[in-house]
């Protein structure tokens, strides 16, 4: 078999967008791993079409599904490497910042530890929200990264969501004016505001729905912003455009987290032209900043039912990237739209 044949049926069967490197990345990282959910992290691609791949390559009889692995079969292999030229891609990656280029163990020890502590009691998460936090690793060093860069000390910064607890971060260490959390779920709502009490952090907690605007006085007031959206486009307007609008003006700065598990390269070039469009610079993009615990209600969710082989990811496989922008001229953003919340989802997710 060529190329060509496995990218138009993949195409035919999924509507999605994709083009041959797509599938190459698949194949490599089928030549490297056995287990479908290490075989998505590695290639770097949607749930549907590593699933869809691997199917098409089935009915070709180029691998075999067994209950444990997906393995290329000897001839396949063959192909690949000999005819096609295709290897496992090496990994060079950083073993002490897996790749963030960031060592959080470099915060204030103190710090760390509340930290851990606070992070441990936290509310599990829940598929209503689409919730699934990221590592506490991970969230340490979101913040030390923000730190550094000079968008936390002493600025006003708006968290859009915070499962992950950013905010528990930057009040333990960041030395910020202020923080504000808008939050949907009651649970963290709670969470947070105990800490803050408890804590004295200027840190208020705000119940909010992000499908819906903004209340007017958060509008051109903040610094900084950080959020980690679902990933359809209209929730990626939903919670980056708001804080887009939120933001003061040229100089302020917005993070966020993208993942390649849910968001195709297509998906990516429509988010960054809107950026582009709202005067934002992307100063930084960082591949697989963040790593997420895997959420209890896996079985739940459309990435199972995709998933050829139906055994629970067993450490992580999900990331995203680390997003960096600011603001080099004032950003409209979402100010009064509202989303239609089924719009959150779309056909390249698969977690919910
Ligand atoms: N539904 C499971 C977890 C999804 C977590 N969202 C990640 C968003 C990245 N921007």
């Amino acid at each position: 078999m060529r190329m060509e044949p496995i990218v138009e049926r993949v195409a035919e069967r999924t509507g999605l967008p994709l083009n041959a490197r797509t599938v190459e990345r698949v194949l490599r990282a089928l030549l490297g791993h056995h287990d479908f959910w290490e075989i998505v992290d590695a290639a770097d691609e949607v749930v549907p079409i590593v699933a869809e791949t691997i199917r098409v390559l089935d009915e070709q009889g180029w691998l075999r599904v067994e209950p444990h692995g997906i393995f290329l079969r000897e001839s396949a292999r063959e192909t690949l490497e000999q005819e096609w030229g295709l290897r496992p891609l090496p990994d060079f990656r950083c073993l002490a910042c897996e790749g963030r280029g960031i060592d959080p163990l470099r915060l204030p020890s103190e710090g760390i530890e509340t930290f851990m502590a606070i992070q441990a009691e936290r509310p599990r998460a829940i598929i209503d929200y689409d919730q699934g936090y990221i590592t506490p690793e991970s969230t340490l060093a979101r913040f030390a990264f923000a730190f550094m860069r000079g968008d936390i000390q002493g600025r006003r910064v708006l968290i859009l969501g915070d499962d992950d607890l950013v905010s528990v971060a930057i009040c333990l260490m960041g030395a910020p004016q202020e923080v504000v959390v808008v939050e949907i779920d009651r649970r963290l709502v709670e969470f947070l505001e105990y800490w803050a009490n408890h804590m004295r952090w200027p840190l208020t907690v705000h119940q909010l729905d992000l499908s819906q605007p903004l209340p007017v006085s958060f509008l051109r007031a903040f610094d900084t912003f950080l959020t980690d959206p679902p990933e359809s486009i209209a929730a990626f307007r939903a919670f980056v455009g708001r804080g887009l609008a939120a933001l003061r003006g040229p100089g302020s700065a917005g993070y966020f987290g993208l993942t390649r598990r849910e968001a195709s390269l297509f998906k990516w070039h429509q988010v960054q032209r809107y950026l582009i469009e709202q005067g934002a610079v992307l100063t930084d993009v960082i591949q697989n900043f963040h790593a997420y615990v895997n959420w209890d209600y896996a079985p739940k969710t459309r990435a199972w039912r995709l998933a050829p082989v139906k055994s629970l990811p067993d450490k992580p496989w999900y990331r995203s990237s680390l997003y960096r922008v600011e603001l080099l001229t004032e950003a409209v953003g979402e100010v009064d739209t509202v989303f239609d919340v089924h719009t959150f989802n779309d056909a390249e997710a698969s977690t919910t």
